[in-house]
């Protein structure tokens, strides 16, 4: 069971679980109202329009090592929940979520070592209801109610992406990988031509093991991570 744990204003509900997750059994969920200094990978801001959108970070005391697949089983989790409002939706390897190829959903798990695998902190940011963004990136990203016309219960939402996670770890846990099909299934990358890492490639293939298979032009390559950028779009 999955047990949710409200605040009104954070920093960041990732960073609030780094600097106490010793408080914290493993399952915790901190959601927030508001985050104030929300980020992505590389320390990236994450806009967040106070009480409109989503903010919550998932803590799991793992005891397994491979844990490079989670952010694609989260990916594919927070697909499943909002697949029932739009068709419009797909996975951008590995950690975001599309809306008419643009991003309503980022997903940034940081993990804690003592000498050993300690914790894994989920950090998963929604745009459910929010009207606007920076000009930065008013161009590729959007919300459920810019997309869709209306707006959204944030609990349902999170309740929805608590299930869909819970049975999808599960399965994880007994090295049973259906995400991936999914993460396949919805690419927004698989057969286009982007640029990763700065070098322009052709994404064939998500692999069994979550990485991703390109053609650089020269060889097939596999990637364990990376910052896709599509033409045009998000
Ligand atoms: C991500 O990073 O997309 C991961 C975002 C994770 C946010 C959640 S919110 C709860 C938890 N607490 C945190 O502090 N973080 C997590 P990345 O792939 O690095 O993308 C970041 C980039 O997305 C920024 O540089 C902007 O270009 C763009 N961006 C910022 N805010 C956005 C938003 N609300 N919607 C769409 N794109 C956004």
């Amino acid at each position: 069971m999955y047990k949710k744990v409200y605040f009104d204003t954070l920093p960041s509900t990732n960073t609030y679980l780094k600097e106490n997750y010793q408080a914290y059994e493993d399952k915790t969920v901190i959601i927030c109202n508001n985050q104030t200094s929300g980020h992505g990978r590389l320390n990236r801001q994450w806009e967040m329009e106070p009480g409109k959108n989503i903010a919550m970070s998932i803590l799991l005391k793992l005891k397994i090592k491979d844990i490079s697949r989670l952010s694609l089983l989260t990916s594919a989790a927070v697909f499943l929940s909002l697949k029932k409002y739009t068709n419009n939706l797909q996975i951008k390897w590995p950690n975001d979520i599309l809306l008419n190829m643009k991003k309503v959903c980022g997903i940034l798990l940081e993990s804690i070592f003592r000498e050993q695998l300690e914790a894994l902190i989920i950090g998963i940011g929604i745009n459910v209801n929010c009207n606007y963004f920076s000009d930065e990136i008013t161009n590729k990203a959007t919300s459920l109610k810019i997309e869709l016309h209306k707006e959204f219960k944030l609990d349902n939402i999170i309740d929805d992406i608590l299930m869909n996670f819970d049975s999808l770890y599960e399965k994880y846990l007994q090295d049973k990988h259906d995400y991936i099909k999914i993460c396949r299934q919805y690419s927004s990358v698989i057969g286009k031509d982007v640029i990763i890492n700065n070098k322009c490639v052709k994404v064939l293939n998500i692999l069994d093991n979550g990485n991703l298979l390109i053609d650089n032009g020269k060889f097939h390559e596999e990637l364990s991570f990376g910052e896709i950028t599509l033409e045009k779009s998000y």
